[in-house]
Protein backbone atom coordinates (compact mmCIF):
# COMPACT_ATOMS: atom_id res chain seq x y z
CA UNK A 1 0.00 0.00 0.00
CA UNK A 2 1.54 3.46 -1.27
CA UNK A 3 0.54 5.02 2.34
CA UNK A 4 2.91 2.13 4.22
CA UNK A 5 5.82 2.96 2.43
CA UNK A 6 9.24 3.85 4.32
CA UNK A 7 11.10 6.84 4.16
CA UNK A 8 13.65 4.91 2.41
CA UNK A 9 11.58 3.83 -0.50
CA UNK A 10 9.74 7.76 -0.51
CA UNK A 11 12.98 9.70 -0.75
CA UNK A 12 12.69 10.60 -4.60
CA UNK A 13 9.13 11.86 -3.73
CA UNK A 14 10.00 13.84 -0.64
CA UNK A 15 12.72 15.51 -2.31
CA UNK A 16 10.02 16.86 -4.90
CA UNK A 17 8.15 17.69 -2.15
CA UNK A 18 11.24 19.58 -0.66
CA UNK A 19 11.77 21.47 -3.95
CA UNK A 20 7.86 22.14 -4.49
CA UNK A 21 7.80 26.35 -4.14
CA UNK A 22 11.06 26.18 -5.76
CA UNK A 23 11.75 26.35 -9.92
CA UNK A 24 13.02 23.75 -11.60
CA UNK A 25 16.89 23.87 -12.18
CA UNK A 26 18.53 24.67 -15.31
CA UNK A 27 20.10 21.68 -16.77
CA UNK A 28 23.86 22.11 -17.07
CA UNK A 29 27.08 20.55 -18.39
CA UNK A 30 29.48 19.83 -15.66
CA UNK A 31 31.14 23.22 -16.77
CA UNK A 32 27.90 24.59 -15.74
CA UNK A 33 26.93 25.22 -19.49
CA UNK A 34 23.10 25.18 -19.78
CA UNK A 35 21.67 22.37 -21.89
CA UNK A 36 18.79 22.60 -24.94
CA UNK A 37 19.02 18.78 -25.22
CA UNK A 38 20.05 15.71 -23.06
CA UNK A 39 17.92 13.05 -24.63
CA UNK A 40 20.01 12.68 -27.90
CA UNK A 41 23.16 12.29 -29.19
CA UNK A 42 24.46 15.29 -32.34
CA UNK A 43 24.92 12.77 -35.45
CA UNK A 44 25.51 13.27 -39.20
CA UNK A 45 21.54 12.97 -40.02
CA UNK A 46 19.48 10.59 -38.20
CA UNK A 47 21.15 7.58 -38.72
CA UNK A 48 24.58 8.59 -38.88
CA UNK A 49 27.70 8.74 -36.70
CA UNK A 50 28.22 10.87 -33.68
CA UNK A 51 29.76 14.26 -33.95
CA UNK A 52 33.33 14.92 -31.31
CA UNK A 53 31.67 18.12 -31.32
CA UNK A 54 29.14 16.57 -29.02
CA UNK A 55 30.73 18.03 -25.62
CA UNK A 56 27.24 17.17 -24.02
CA UNK A 57 27.51 13.49 -24.80
CA UNK A 58 30.99 13.65 -24.00
CA UNK A 59 31.29 15.13 -20.93
CA UNK A 60 28.25 12.79 -19.53
CA UNK A 61 29.79 9.43 -20.71
CA UNK A 62 33.65 10.51 -19.65
CA UNK A 63 32.16 11.48 -15.64
CA UNK A 64 30.47 8.16 -15.68
CA UNK A 65 33.60 6.40 -16.94
CA UNK A 66 34.95 7.75 -13.38
CA UNK A 67 32.42 7.32 -11.07
CA UNK A 68 33.74 4.59 -8.68
CA UNK A 69 36.45 5.40 -6.42
CA UNK A 70 37.78 2.07 -4.61
CA UNK A 71 35.69 0.10 -2.39
CA UNK A 72 36.80 -0.17 1.52
CA UNK A 73 39.08 -3.21 0.92
CA UNK A 74 37.47 -4.31 4.11
CA UNK A 75 34.21 -3.29 6.30
CA UNK A 76 32.78 -1.78 2.06
CA UNK A 77 29.48 -1.84 3.00
CA UNK A 78 28.21 0.29 5.41
CA UNK A 79 25.79 3.07 6.66
CA UNK A 80 26.70 6.15 8.33
CA UNK A 81 24.30 8.82 9.68
CA UNK A 82 25.51 12.15 11.55
CA UNK A 83 24.59 13.61 15.73
CA UNK A 84 26.10 14.70 18.73
CA UNK A 85 27.79 13.31 21.67
CA UNK A 86 27.20 14.71 25.51
CA UNK A 87 29.11 14.14 28.07
CA UNK A 88 26.52 13.39 31.42
CA UNK A 89 29.57 12.27 33.67
CA UNK A 90 33.17 14.03 34.91
CA UNK A 91 35.89 12.29 34.10
CA UNK A 92 38.57 14.86 34.06
CA UNK A 93 40.41 12.92 36.32
CA UNK A 94 41.56 10.66 33.53
CA UNK A 95 41.96 12.74 31.43
CA UNK A 96 42.37 16.33 29.34
CA UNK A 97 40.65 15.79 26.01
CA UNK A 98 38.29 18.33 25.09
CA UNK A 99 35.44 15.94 24.23
CA UNK A 100 35.31 15.44 27.57
CA UNK A 101 35.66 18.48 29.18
CA UNK A 102 32.46 19.20 31.43
CA UNK A 103 29.35 17.69 31.90
CA UNK A 104 26.54 18.85 29.34
CA UNK A 105 28.95 19.76 26.33
CA UNK A 106 28.11 18.45 23.04
CA UNK A 107 30.38 17.16 20.78
CA UNK A 108 29.15 16.96 16.70
CA UNK A 109 29.61 13.50 15.42
CA UNK A 110 29.87 11.37 12.55
CA UNK A 111 29.20 7.75 12.73
CA UNK A 112 29.55 4.47 10.32
CA UNK A 113 28.55 0.92 10.78
CA UNK A 114 29.44 -1.75 8.11
CA UNK A 115 29.95 -5.32 7.93
CA UNK A 116 33.69 -6.28 7.04
CA UNK A 117 33.78 -9.19 4.34
CA UNK A 118 31.58 -8.33 2.13
CA UNK A 119 31.94 -6.34 -1.05
CA UNK A 120 30.06 -2.67 -1.41
CA UNK A 121 26.94 -5.10 -2.81
CA UNK A 122 26.69 -7.85 -0.26
CA UNK A 123 24.04 -8.40 2.10
CA UNK A 124 24.06 -6.54 5.17
CA UNK A 125 22.41 -9.67 7.15
CA UNK A 126 25.74 -11.84 7.15
CA UNK A 127 27.58 -13.28 10.05
CA UNK A 128 30.30 -10.92 10.28
CA UNK A 129 31.89 -8.59 12.94
CA UNK A 130 30.03 -5.15 12.49
CA UNK A 131 32.35 -1.95 12.35
CA UNK A 132 31.66 0.99 14.39
CA UNK A 133 33.19 3.39 13.90
CA UNK A 134 33.02 7.26 15.25
CA UNK A 135 34.47 10.30 14.28
CA UNK A 136 34.46 13.22 16.93
CA UNK A 137 34.76 16.53 15.29
CA UNK A 138 36.67 18.32 18.61
CA UNK A 139 38.38 21.93 18.56
CA UNK A 140 41.79 19.80 19.18
CA UNK A 141 41.08 17.63 15.97
CA UNK A 142 39.12 15.34 15.14
CA UNK A 143 38.80 11.93 17.43
CA UNK A 144 38.00 8.76 15.30
CA UNK A 145 37.22 5.58 17.85
CA UNK A 146 37.10 2.94 14.98
CA UNK A 147 35.93 0.16 16.65
CA UNK A 148 33.56 -2.67 15.99
CA UNK A 149 30.56 -4.55 17.64
CA UNK A 150 33.10 -6.87 19.53
CA UNK A 151 35.50 -6.27 22.25
CA UNK A 152 37.73 -8.46 20.62
CA UNK A 153 39.65 -9.57 17.62
CA UNK A 154 40.68 -12.38 15.58
CA UNK A 155 44.42 -11.72 15.98
CA UNK A 156 46.77 -9.67 18.12
CA UNK A 157 49.88 -9.09 15.86
CA UNK A 158 48.81 -6.69 12.66
CA UNK A 159 51.31 -8.69 10.35
CA UNK A 160 48.95 -11.46 10.01
CA UNK A 161 45.49 -8.47 9.39
CA UNK A 162 46.23 -8.94 5.63
CA UNK A 163 46.57 -12.56 5.45
CA UNK A 164 43.53 -13.29 7.90
CA UNK A 165 41.31 -10.73 5.63
CA UNK A 166 42.67 -12.96 2.25
CA UNK A 167 40.99 -15.68 4.35
CA UNK A 168 37.78 -14.00 4.82
CA UNK A 169 37.64 -12.64 1.10
CA UNK A 170 37.64 -14.86 -2.47
CA UNK A 171 39.50 -17.29 -3.22
CA UNK A 172 42.74 -16.77 -5.86
CA UNK A 173 41.10 -18.71 -8.64
CA UNK A 174 37.31 -19.69 -7.85
CA UNK A 175 36.81 -16.04 -6.49
CA UNK A 176 34.53 -17.42 -4.26
CA UNK A 177 34.08 -17.42 -0.46
CA UNK A 178 36.21 -20.82 0.38
CA UNK A 179 35.86 -22.37 4.03
CA UNK A 180 39.17 -24.04 3.63
CA UNK A 181 40.59 -20.88 3.85
CA UNK A 182 38.57 -19.61 6.68
CA UNK A 183 38.88 -22.36 9.23
CA UNK A 184 42.44 -23.63 7.88
CA UNK A 185 43.70 -20.18 8.99
CA UNK A 186 40.95 -19.97 12.09
CA UNK A 187 42.41 -23.37 13.25
CA UNK A 188 46.44 -22.45 12.82
CA UNK A 189 45.52 -19.45 14.90
CA UNK A 190 44.37 -20.60 18.12
CA UNK A 191 44.59 -16.70 19.31
CA UNK A 192 40.96 -16.60 16.65
CA UNK A 193 39.13 -18.61 19.26
CA UNK A 194 37.44 -16.48 21.32
CA UNK A 195 36.19 -13.97 18.58
CA UNK A 196 35.66 -16.69 16.32
CA UNK A 197 33.57 -17.99 19.37
CA UNK A 198 31.45 -14.89 19.66
CA UNK A 199 31.22 -14.90 15.76
CA UNK A 200 29.21 -17.99 15.98
CA UNK A 201 27.22 -17.13 18.88
CA UNK A 202 23.67 -15.61 18.66
CA UNK A 203 25.91 -12.26 18.50
CA UNK A 204 27.13 -12.62 15.16
CA UNK A 205 23.99 -11.53 13.54
CA UNK A 206 22.84 -8.27 14.81
CA UNK A 207 19.41 -7.26 14.03
CA UNK A 208 20.56 -4.19 12.15
CA UNK A 209 22.90 -1.63 13.11
CA UNK A 210 20.93 0.10 15.47
CA UNK A 211 20.60 -3.24 18.25
CA UNK A 212 24.49 -3.74 18.75
CA UNK A 213 26.70 -2.52 21.34
CA UNK A 214 30.26 -0.82 19.70
CA UNK A 215 33.74 -1.27 21.13
CA UNK A 216 37.19 0.79 20.63
CA UNK A 217 38.18 -2.54 21.26
CA UNK A 218 41.74 -1.58 21.70
CA UNK A 219 43.67 -0.64 24.96
CA UNK A 220 43.85 3.06 24.80
CA UNK A 221 45.85 5.69 26.88
CA UNK A 222 44.32 8.49 28.37
CA UNK A 223 46.46 11.53 29.75
CA UNK A 224 45.01 14.47 32.00
CA UNK A 225 46.11 17.82 32.73
CA UNK A 226 48.46 16.77 35.46
CA UNK A 227 50.24 14.42 32.88
CA UNK A 228 48.96 11.32 34.63
CA UNK A 229 48.63 8.42 32.58
CA UNK A 230 46.32 5.75 32.89
CA UNK A 231 45.20 2.88 30.01
CA UNK A 232 41.59 2.69 28.90
CA UNK A 233 38.41 0.50 26.84
CA UNK A 234 35.68 2.40 25.20
CA UNK A 235 31.97 0.63 25.11
CA UNK A 236 29.06 2.19 23.89
CA UNK A 237 26.04 0.27 24.91
CA UNK A 238 23.19 0.49 22.27
CA UNK A 239 19.88 2.61 24.10
CA UNK A 240 17.50 0.12 21.97
CA UNK A 241 18.53 -3.34 23.40
CA UNK A 242 20.22 -5.96 22.14
CA UNK A 243 18.46 -7.82 18.91
CA UNK A 244 19.96 -10.53 17.09
CA UNK A 245 18.32 -12.23 13.89
CA UNK A 246 17.77 -16.19 13.68
CA UNK A 247 20.08 -17.55 11.29
CA UNK A 248 16.87 -18.47 9.10
CA UNK A 249 15.38 -14.60 9.37
CA UNK A 250 18.84 -13.84 8.26
CA UNK A 251 19.07 -15.73 5.34
CA UNK A 252 15.68 -14.81 4.27
CA UNK A 253 16.33 -11.18 4.83
CA UNK A 254 19.44 -11.89 2.40
CA UNK A 255 17.87 -12.70 -0.33
CA UNK A 256 14.58 -10.34 0.17
CA UNK A 257 16.32 -7.06 1.46
CA UNK A 258 20.05 -7.53 1.27
CA UNK A 259 20.30 -3.55 2.19
CA UNK A 260 18.16 -4.10 5.61
CA UNK A 261 20.39 -2.67 8.53
CA UNK A 262 21.16 0.52 5.95
CA UNK A 263 17.43 0.81 5.51
CA UNK A 264 16.04 0.26 9.09
CA UNK A 265 19.07 2.78 10.15
CA UNK A 266 17.99 5.23 7.66
CA UNK A 267 14.24 5.20 8.48
CA UNK A 268 14.42 5.60 12.08
CA UNK A 269 16.73 8.29 11.54
CA UNK A 270 14.24 9.96 8.70
CA UNK A 271 10.70 8.72 11.26
CA UNK A 272 12.68 11.14 13.71
CA UNK A 273 13.14 7.57 16.20
CA UNK A 274 16.73 8.42 16.89
CA UNK A 275 19.20 5.50 17.69
CA UNK A 276 21.21 6.36 21.11
CA UNK A 277 24.29 4.61 22.87
CA UNK A 278 25.10 5.09 26.20
CA UNK A 279 29.30 5.11 26.38
CA UNK A 280 31.99 4.00 29.28
CA UNK A 281 35.45 3.66 29.80
CA UNK A 282 36.94 0.71 31.79
CA UNK A 283 40.37 2.10 33.32
CA UNK A 284 43.53 0.63 33.71
CA UNK A 285 46.12 1.96 36.10
CA UNK A 286 49.98 1.30 35.15
CA UNK A 287 50.29 -0.58 38.16
CA UNK A 288 47.46 -2.66 37.72
CA UNK A 289 48.63 -3.45 34.26
CA UNK A 290 51.66 -4.73 35.85
CA UNK A 291 50.25 -7.38 37.52
CA UNK A 292 47.20 -7.97 35.12
CA UNK A 293 46.94 -11.70 34.47
CA UNK A 294 47.04 -11.28 30.74
CA UNK A 295 49.00 -9.00 28.47
CA UNK A 296 46.52 -5.81 28.92
CA UNK A 297 47.30 -4.83 25.32
CA UNK A 298 46.43 -7.99 24.21
CA UNK A 299 43.04 -7.28 21.63
CA UNK A 300 42.01 -10.89 21.82
CA UNK A 301 41.00 -10.43 25.52
CA UNK A 302 38.43 -8.14 27.43
CA UNK A 303 39.49 -6.45 30.81
CA UNK A 304 36.60 -8.47 33.29
CA UNK A 305 34.02 -5.98 34.32
CA UNK A 306 34.28 -7.55 38.17
CA UNK A 307 37.81 -6.16 38.23
CA UNK A 308 37.56 -2.89 36.20
CA UNK A 309 33.53 -1.62 35.95
CA UNK A 310 32.66 0.34 33.48
CA UNK A 311 32.59 3.98 34.33
CA UNK A 312 29.56 5.80 32.68
CA UNK A 313 30.87 9.36 30.43
CA UNK A 314 27.79 10.50 27.87
CA UNK A 315 25.31 9.45 25.44
CA UNK A 316 25.78 9.50 21.62
CA UNK A 317 22.67 10.81 20.10
CA UNK A 318 22.17 9.88 15.39
CA UNK A 319 19.65 12.37 14.44
CA UNK A 320 21.03 13.19 10.83
CA UNK A 321 20.65 10.83 7.94
CA UNK A 322 23.67 11.66 5.10
CA UNK A 323 22.37 13.99 2.67
CA UNK A 324 24.63 12.44 0.15
CA UNK A 325 25.74 8.81 0.37
CA UNK A 326 28.69 9.21 -1.87
CA UNK A 327 30.05 12.59 -0.49
CA UNK A 328 29.03 12.05 3.33
CA UNK A 329 29.42 8.15 3.68
CA UNK A 330 31.53 6.43 0.46
CA UNK A 331 33.75 9.26 1.27
CA UNK A 332 34.32 9.35 4.98
CA UNK A 333 37.68 8.13 6.19
CA UNK A 334 38.51 7.12 9.25
CA UNK A 335 41.70 6.80 11.21
CA UNK A 336 42.79 5.60 15.03
CA UNK A 337 45.77 7.72 14.20
CA UNK A 338 43.51 10.58 14.90
CA UNK A 339 43.42 11.31 18.33
CA UNK A 340 43.14 14.96 20.11
CA UNK A 341 45.85 15.82 23.08
CA UNK A 342 44.46 13.79 26.26
CA UNK A 343 44.31 10.13 24.36
CA UNK A 344 47.02 8.22 22.99
CA UNK A 345 47.56 5.03 21.84
CA UNK A 346 48.78 1.88 24.03
CA UNK A 347 51.45 -0.58 22.89
CA UNK A 348 49.03 -2.91 21.27
CA UNK A 349 50.78 -3.95 18.40
CA UNK A 350 47.52 -4.13 15.98
CA UNK A 351 46.43 -0.39 17.30
CA UNK A 352 50.15 0.15 16.36
CA UNK A 353 49.42 -1.44 12.81
CA UNK A 354 46.30 0.72 12.38
CA UNK A 355 47.70 3.87 12.71
CA UNK A 356 50.08 3.40 9.78
CA UNK A 357 47.33 1.03 7.77
CA UNK A 358 43.99 3.93 7.38
CA UNK A 359 45.85 7.11 6.47
CA UNK A 360 47.83 5.07 3.99
CA UNK A 361 44.47 3.34 2.61
CA UNK A 362 42.70 6.85 2.16
CA UNK A 363 46.08 8.24 0.69
CA UNK A 364 45.44 5.57 -2.08
CA UNK A 365 41.11 5.17 -2.25
CA UNK A 366 40.65 9.38 -1.79
CA UNK A 367 44.05 10.93 -2.23
CA UNK A 368 46.57 13.05 -0.44
CA UNK A 369 43.74 15.42 0.57
CA UNK A 370 41.01 13.43 1.48
CA UNK A 371 41.28 15.32 5.05
CA UNK A 372 40.25 18.45 2.83
CA UNK A 373 36.89 16.19 2.16
CA UNK A 374 34.01 18.03 4.53
CA UNK A 375 33.28 14.74 6.23
CA UNK A 376 36.52 14.37 6.85
CA UNK A 377 37.69 17.59 7.51
CA UNK A 378 38.48 19.27 11.14
CA UNK A 379 36.61 22.01 11.00
CA UNK A 380 36.47 22.44 14.12
CA UNK A 381 40.28 23.19 14.54
CA UNK A 382 41.81 25.23 12.08
CA UNK A 383 44.62 23.48 10.56
CA UNK A 384 47.52 25.76 10.22
CA UNK A 385 50.80 23.74 9.11
CA UNK A 386 53.58 23.45 5.87
CA UNK A 387 51.79 20.68 3.90
CA UNK A 388 50.91 22.25 0.73
CA UNK A 389 49.12 21.42 -2.68
CA UNK A 390 48.72 18.28 -4.09
CA UNK A 391 46.20 16.63 -6.19
CA UNK A 392 42.24 18.07 -5.55
CA UNK A 393 43.45 20.86 -3.60
CA UNK A 394 40.33 22.69 -2.96
CA UNK A 395 40.79 24.75 0.21
CA UNK A 396 42.60 28.02 -0.02
CA UNK A 397 45.78 26.13 0.17
CA UNK A 398 46.82 28.42 3.64
CA UNK A 399 46.85 31.54 1.49
CA UNK A 400 49.97 33.06 1.40
CA UNK A 401 51.43 31.81 4.73
CA UNK A 402 54.88 30.86 4.62
CA UNK A 403 55.03 26.90 3.52
CA UNK A 404 58.43 26.12 5.44
CA UNK A 405 59.31 25.81 8.99
CA UNK A 406 61.25 27.34 11.27
CA UNK A 407 60.46 30.86 9.63
CA UNK A 408 60.25 34.73 10.52
CA UNK A 409 57.08 35.59 9.14
CA UNK A 410 54.49 34.88 11.72
CA UNK A 411 54.52 31.09 12.12
CA UNK A 412 52.02 28.15 13.36
CA UNK A 413 53.59 27.85 16.70
CA UNK A 414 53.69 24.37 18.71
CA UNK A 415 51.93 23.84 21.68
CA UNK A 416 54.01 22.58 24.59
CA UNK A 417 50.79 21.54 26.33
CA UNK A 418 50.00 18.81 23.64
CA UNK A 419 52.97 16.77 23.68
CA UNK A 420 52.62 13.56 24.00
CA UNK A 421 53.03 11.65 27.48
CA UNK A 422 56.36 10.28 28.09
CA UNK A 423 57.19 6.61 28.28
CA UNK A 424 59.29 4.48 29.02
CA UNK A 425 60.62 1.21 26.53
CA UNK A 426 63.04 -0.85 28.00
CA UNK A 427 62.89 -4.68 26.08
CA UNK A 428 64.79 -5.84 23.25
CA UNK A 429 63.73 -4.97 19.67
CA UNK A 430 62.92 -8.40 18.56
CA UNK A 431 59.36 -10.09 16.54
CA UNK A 432 58.27 -11.86 19.27
CA UNK A 433 55.72 -14.61 19.16
CA UNK A 434 52.55 -14.00 20.83
CA UNK A 435 50.03 -16.79 19.60
CA UNK A 436 50.81 -19.22 22.68
CA UNK A 437 49.42 -16.77 25.31
CA UNK A 438 46.84 -18.03 27.03
CA UNK A 439 44.31 -18.65 24.42
CA UNK A 440 41.71 -20.27 26.39
CA UNK A 441 40.53 -18.94 29.72
CA UNK A 442 38.88 -16.42 28.35
CA UNK A 443 36.90 -18.54 26.04
CA UNK A 444 36.00 -20.82 28.31
CA UNK A 445 34.16 -18.62 30.61
CA UNK A 446 32.23 -17.56 27.26
CA UNK A 447 31.27 -20.82 26.52
CA UNK A 448 30.56 -21.78 30.41
CA UNK A 449 29.34 -18.48 32.02
CA UNK A 450 28.39 -15.84 29.37
CA UNK A 451 25.70 -18.15 27.11
CA UNK A 452 23.22 -20.30 28.48
CA UNK A 453 22.66 -23.92 27.25
CA UNK A 454 20.53 -22.83 24.70
CA UNK A 455 23.20 -20.50 23.47
CA UNK A 456 25.82 -22.92 23.80
CA UNK A 457 23.79 -25.36 21.58
CA UNK A 458 23.03 -22.52 18.84
CA UNK A 459 27.03 -21.68 19.26
CA UNK A 460 27.69 -25.24 18.64
CA UNK A 461 25.70 -25.65 15.45
CA UNK A 462 25.99 -22.39 13.80
CA UNK A 463 30.03 -23.05 13.88
CA UNK A 464 29.62 -26.66 12.84
CA UNK A 465 27.66 -25.27 10.24
CA UNK A 466 30.44 -23.56 8.73
CA UNK A 467 33.11 -25.55 9.44
CA UNK A 468 31.36 -28.39 7.89
CA UNK A 469 32.24 -27.10 4.44
CA UNK A 470 36.14 -27.37 5.32
CA UNK A 471 38.07 -30.36 4.42
CA UNK A 472 38.18 -33.29 7.03
CA UNK A 473 41.84 -32.57 8.31
CA UNK A 474 41.24 -29.00 9.14
CA UNK A 475 37.82 -30.28 10.74
CA UNK A 476 39.74 -31.91 13.22
CA UNK A 477 42.09 -29.67 13.63
CA UNK A 478 39.48 -27.19 14.67
CA UNK A 479 37.86 -29.91 17.14
CA UNK A 480 41.23 -30.54 18.68
CA UNK A 481 41.52 -26.68 19.35
CA UNK A 482 38.04 -26.49 20.71
CA UNK A 483 39.18 -29.55 22.86
CA UNK A 484 41.40 -26.76 25.20
CA UNK A 485 38.30 -24.76 25.77
CA UNK A 486 36.00 -27.45 27.11
CA UNK A 487 35.40 -31.08 25.77
CA UNK A 488 31.77 -30.17 25.79
CA UNK A 489 32.58 -27.61 22.72
CA UNK A 490 34.56 -29.95 21.10
CA UNK A 491 32.28 -32.59 21.22
CA UNK A 492 29.05 -30.80 19.95
CA UNK A 493 30.65 -29.33 17.44
CA UNK A 494 32.00 -33.03 16.52
CA UNK A 495 28.28 -34.25 16.86
CA UNK A 496 27.16 -31.50 14.23
CA UNK A 497 29.89 -32.61 12.06
CA UNK A 498 29.74 -36.36 12.52
CA UNK A 499 26.14 -36.14 11.16
CA UNK A 500 26.69 -33.89 8.05
CA UNK A 501 29.50 -36.12 7.37
CA UNK A 502 27.20 -39.04 7.58
CA UNK A 503 24.54 -37.23 5.17
CA UNK A 504 26.86 -36.15 2.59
CA UNK A 505 28.36 -40.11 2.27
CA UNK A 506 25.00 -41.29 1.64
CA UNK A 507 23.94 -38.28 -1.17
CA UNK A 508 26.99 -38.81 -3.73
CA UNK A 509 25.49 -35.60 -4.98
CA UNK A 510 27.16 -33.76 -2.18
CA UNK A 511 31.44 -33.15 -3.01
CA UNK A 512 32.48 -31.73 0.19
CA UNK A 513 36.19 -32.46 0.24
CA UNK A 514 37.03 -32.88 -3.00
CA UNK A 515 37.61 -29.47 -5.28
CA UNK A 516 38.42 -31.07 -8.83
CA UNK A 517 39.42 -28.13 -10.41
CA UNK A 518 42.25 -27.25 -7.90
CA UNK A 519 43.76 -30.83 -8.51
CA UNK A 520 43.17 -30.42 -12.90
CA UNK A 521 45.25 -27.05 -12.00
CA UNK A 522 47.83 -28.83 -10.05
CA UNK A 523 48.44 -31.79 -12.30
CA UNK A 524 48.46 -29.98 -15.68
CA UNK A 525 50.88 -27.43 -14.27
CA UNK A 526 53.19 -30.17 -13.51
CA UNK A 527 53.00 -31.35 -17.28
FE1 LIG B 1 40.22 -2.05 10.25
N1 LIG B 1 40.63 -1.35 8.37
N2 LIG B 1 42.06 -2.90 10.29
N3 LIG B 1 39.84 -2.87 12.07
N4 LIG B 1 38.43 -1.23 10.24
C1 LIG B 1 39.77 -0.62 7.63
O1 LIG B 1 40.30 1.29 6.42
C2 LIG B 1 43.08 -2.62 9.46
C3 LIG B 1 40.67 -3.65 12.81
C4 LIG B 1 37.55 -1.18 11.27
O2 LIG B 1 33.52 2.72 8.31
C5 LIG B 1 40.40 -0.11 6.38
O3 LIG B 1 39.16 2.94 5.40
C6 LIG B 1 44.29 -3.25 9.92
C7 LIG B 1 40.19 -3.79 14.16
C8 LIG B 1 36.37 -0.46 10.88
O4 LIG B 1 35.12 3.50 7.04
C9 LIG B 1 41.87 -0.52 6.53
C10 LIG B 1 43.95 -3.94 11.04
C11 LIG B 1 39.03 -3.07 14.20
C12 LIG B 1 36.59 -0.06 9.55
C13 LIG B 1 41.85 -1.31 7.81
C14 LIG B 1 42.55 -3.71 11.27
C15 LIG B 1 38.82 -2.51 12.89
C16 LIG B 1 37.90 -0.55 9.19
C17 LIG B 1 39.75 -0.49 5.12
C18 LIG B 1 44.83 -4.83 11.89
C19 LIG B 1 38.07 -2.90 15.37
C20 LIG B 1 35.66 0.69 8.66
C21 LIG B 1 39.27 0.79 4.48
C22 LIG B 1 45.95 -4.21 12.45
C23 LIG B 1 38.69 -2.45 16.59
C24 LIG B 1 35.72 2.17 8.87
C25 LIG B 1 39.54 1.81 5.44
C26 LIG B 1 34.70 2.86 8.01
C27 LIG B 1 38.50 -0.34 7.96
C28 LIG B 1 42.96 -1.86 8.31
C29 LIG B 1 41.84 -4.34 12.34
C30 LIG B 1 37.67 -1.74 12.59
C31 LIG B 1 42.48 -1.25 5.37
C32 LIG B 1 45.63 -3.15 9.23
C33 LIG B 1 40.87 -4.56 15.27
C34 LIG B 1 35.13 -0.19 11.70
O5 LIG B 1 42.71 0.57 6.62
Amino acid sequence: MAENREKTTDQMKMWKESRATQKPDVLTTGGGHPVGDKLNQMTAGARGPLLVQDVVFTDEMAHFDRERIPERVVHAKGAGAFGYFEVTHDITRYCKAKVFEQIGKTTPIAVRFSTVAGESGSADTVRDPRGFAVKFYTEDGNWDLTGNNTPIFFIKDAMLFPSFIHTQKRNPQTHMKDPDMVWDFWSLRPESLHQVSFLFSDRGLPDGYRHMNGYGSHTFKMVNADDECFYCKFHYKTDQGIKNLTVEEADRLAAANPDYAIGDLFNAIANGNYPSWTFFIQIMTFDQAEKFPFNPFDLTKVWPHKDYPLIPVGKMVLNRNPVNYFVEVEQMAFDPSNMPPGIEPSPDKMLQGRLFSYPDTHRHRLGANYLQIPVNCPYRARVANYQRDGPMCFTDNQGGAPNYFPNSFSAPEAQPRCLESKFRVFPDVARYHTSDEDNVTQVRAFFTEILNEEQRQRLCKNMAGSLKGAQLFIQKRMVETLKAVHPDYASRVQAHLDKHNEDAKKNTNVHVYTRPGVQTLSASSKM
